[in-house]
């Protein structure tokens, strides 16, 4: 049951939303407990490959290159050190790393072909593979997925009506595309919003009804609170309650009762038993580790002790799906095959230098 029937519309969802808060939290346990192991929570490390610089306006984010943060630019990490990052991340207790990239799409040029390798490397690690990386073709798409991508990340942040008070720089059509191209490629789709953004509560309604309205909704929903940074535009947000993301996790439990609901950005400002209710509602998975892409996240020590207190273990990788195989990529071995060729030819040119003899030239005094 990928989406609830009896909370297709607008107005049953709101009503839900609406709900005395420990009926909801009741109702979207019960739901938890008919689809998924309640004890298991995911631990994901999120890895920013490529951070700050980025064109894009989007309101909330402090990798904007036209907004002034303290995010610095950097270029895209080397295979080798993203290796490193996952291993311990692994090591850690968590089984998926999301990479994140501060573009507005992906391009067809080497730092591509540079993630499609990282994206070989973790998934030999056998963690699962996500990545965020902005808009994407088909085709890109499926490169990816015969990388041994696992999931794409695109959040459609909120409603259709709320998006355009956020973002100018591109539609929210743009974003239903990517997220097409990554069904259509096979991956897995991983894709959620911000509350508290300045947005009504019709606007989380409108988020999870444009799920709702697709063939094929998410298998993973990410929630976010606005983690709002110095210089951008929605620096002066208010925090939300803790009890509005309670009430937005437990909504999205109930409305899709298959999918991964993620507890994501935020948590820095919840308490442990805010984070308990949102479990007990149904999250079943966190970000791991004391950074997020570029803000702060609880310490791995302060969650290690959450799990002791609350009774929650790690999640395995692969328990929604099965482990993607990593394929060669077909654009890297042409280009391995052109400079193998390239290589021969200059070696063959030189053999044959080698052999020849210039031709005496007498010179008359
Ligand atoms: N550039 C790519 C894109 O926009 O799709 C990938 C990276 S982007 C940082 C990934 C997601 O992080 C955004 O879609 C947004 O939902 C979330 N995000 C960014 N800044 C945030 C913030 N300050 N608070 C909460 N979530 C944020
Ligand atoms: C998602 O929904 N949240 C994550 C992940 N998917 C890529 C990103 C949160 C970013 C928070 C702001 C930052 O650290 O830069
Ligand atoms: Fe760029 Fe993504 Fe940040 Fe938007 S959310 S400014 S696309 S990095």
């Amino acid at each position: 049951m990928k989406v609830n029937p009896a909370y297709k519309t607008k107005e049953s969802l709101l009503e839900l939303y609406n709900k005395p808060l420990l009926e909801l939290v009741f109702e979207a346990a019960t739901v938890h407990r008919q689809f998924h192991n309640p004890r298991e929570v995911q631990m994901s490390s999120l890895l920013s490959i490529k951070t700050g610089g980025c064109p894009e306006d989007c309101g909330y984010c402090p990798q904007a290159a036209r907004y002034h943060t303290d995010v610095e630019a950097h270029k895209l990490m080397t295979v080798e050190s993203v290796v490193e990052q996952a291993k311990n991340a692994k090591a850690n207790g968590s089984s998926r790393l999301c990479m994140g990239a501060a573009w507005r799409e992906v391009r067809d040029n080497r730092d591509f072909d540079t993630v499609i390798e990282m994206v070989q490397a973790v998934n030999d690690l056998n963690m699962e593979v996500c990545c965020t990386l902005g808009m994407m073709n088909e085709d890109q798409a499926k490169r990816l997925k015969n990388a041994g991508l696992f999931a794409y990340n695109h959040n459609l942040d909120s409603s259709r009506e709320f998006y355009g008070d956020v973002i100018s720089t591109r539609e929210y059509e743009d974003r239903l595309n990517t997220i097409e191209n990554a069904r259509k490629a096979g991956i897995t789709v991983c894709s959620g919003g911000i509350i508290g953004m300045g947005e009504a509560i019709e606007d989380r309604i409108g988020l999870l009804m444009s799920y709702m309205e697709m063939e094929n909704p998410p298998e993973s929903i990410p929630i976010n609170a606005l983690v709002a940074v110095e210089g951008t535009p929605l620096e002066d947000q208010k925090p939300i309650e803790q009890w509005e993301m309670i009430r937005m996790v437990a909504t999205t439990r109930i409305a899709f009762p298959e999918a991964v609901v993620r507890l994501s950005a935020g948590r820095t400002k919840m308490s442990m038993e805010g984070q308990a209710l949102c479990f007990m509602a149904g999250a079943g998975s966190i970000f791991a580790g004391d950074k997020l892409l570029t803000t702060p996240n609880p310490e791995f020590n302060e969650d290690k002790e959450m799990f002791a207190v609350l009774g929650l273990i790690p999640k395995e990788a692969f328990a929604d799906g099965e482990k993607p195989v990593s394929q060669p990529d077909p654009v890297i071995e042409a280009k391995k095959e052109q400079a193998a060729q390239r290589a021969k030819e200059l070696a063959e040119a030189k053999t044959a230098s080698e052999g020849f003899t210039p031709r005496k030239v007498t010179t008359f005094s």
